[in-house]
């Protein structure tokens, strides 16, 4: 390497938030077993059509969506690191319908771990880009610890995201700033590529499944056809970006700034339906996101005050510059 770059576990040690408690410390081993266990989700995705680990595993998962081989895979490798780090009570993952309690973590100081182990898995079989969401929160002590998964965003100890693209991008905050690490595969180690990430105010790019556009909130739709109406003074029209990962989607947003957007479906509008899952998609973007100075909304409020009532909920997202989110909301409340 050209410079000299500090390490992820140096950097956890910088954390205040992460010192202060036997609970804070487990959050800290939690993320070091989470990127130690990239490094082997990066291997095995870059050799999947060579290892027959491409393609469907068969049948659904708990919200509906065809599991593929490496979800399945994935979930077993992120089960097996938290276990063995001792500091985690309980994951809640969507490839489970109830949570995985670990004996191995219980009481004050363990933390529930919300996790998408690979998402974007439309994404596997051609070669696109995926990614590793999680989030920590305190177990309260509770045995089962499962249902402390259930409370708002603003509960979360630490959150972040693992993105498996050209290079292998670690993101996290535990509630100082949001940083980026790059992965150096020689050695499994992350270094400090992007320290204290800013969210620019206003960005140029959106980002959404517009296939979608017939079951949007009126006010969605008034303010995609905004961005995409010419006015050289306010930057528009801005460009389409979508890649089918919400983590490489919100990982653009957050270096280049605009929004990446997965409104709900009003089909029924007394039944608004989210698509991404509030306790290991959306809550954990959002204080990605909201660390890095951008906003998470739904159209009408801060995902993260969002409490669960369900482990695989979903909900509605907008999130990116704060401006841009901002703008969004003004739409909604037309
Ligand atoms: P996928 O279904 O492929 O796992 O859960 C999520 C997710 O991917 C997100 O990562 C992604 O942003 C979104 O769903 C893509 O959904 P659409 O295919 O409906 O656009």
């Amino acid at each position: 390497m050209n410079a000299t770059y500090q390490t992820l576990d140096q950097h956890l040690g910088t954390q205040t938030p992460l010192q202060s408690s036997d609970q804070a410390r487990s959050t800290a081993l939690v993320i070091r077993s989470l990127a130690a266990v990239a490094s082997t989700i990066a291997d095995e995705l870059a050799h999947a059509a060579l290892r027959g680990r491409l393609g469907a595993a068969g049948g659904t998962n708990v919200t509906g969506d065809q599991v593929k081989k490496l979800d399945v895979w994935g979930h077993d490798v992120v089960v097996d690191a938290l276990r063995r780090s001792g500091a985690c009570a309980a994951l809640v993952s969507e490839e489970s319908p109830e949570p995985v309690e670990m004996p191995e973590g219980k009481g004050r100081r363990g933390v529930v771990v919300a996790c998408d182990p690979v998402d974007g898995s439309s994404n596997l079989d051609v070669n696109g880009t995926v990614g590793t969401i999680f989030s920590i929160k305190p177990s309260q002590g509770w045995d089962p610890a499962g249902p402390a998964a259930l409370t708002p965003g603003t509960e979360q100890l630490a959150a972040g995201d693992i993105m498996y693209g050209t290079g292998i991008a670690l993101v996290y905050t535990a509630g100082q700033g949001t940083h980026g690490f790059t992965l150096e595969r020689a050695s499994g180690t992350f270094y400090l590529t992007h320290p204290n990430i800013r969210v620019p105010k206003k960005g140029k790019v959106y980002g959404i499944n517009e296939g979608n556009m017939a079951t949007w909130h009126p006010g969605q739709r008034a303010f995609v056809e905004h961005l995409k109406t010419s006015d050289k003074a306010t930057g528009r029209p801005y460009s389409l970006r979508y890649s089918g990962a919400m983590v490489a989607d919100i990982h653009r947003t957050i270096l280049d700034g605009g929004l990446f957007m997965y409104p709900a479906d009003m089909s029924d509008p007394t039944k608004p339906k989210g698509k991404l899952r509030l306790l290991y998609e959306v809550a954990p973007m959002g204080m990605v996101v909201e660390q890095a100075g951008g906003r998470a909304s739904t159209g009408t409020e801060r995902v993260l005050e969002l409490k669960a009532t369900d482990y695989h909920q979903r909900a509605a997202i907008i999130v990116g510059s704060a401006d841009d989110v901002t703008l969004a909301e003004e739409f909604y409340r037309r």
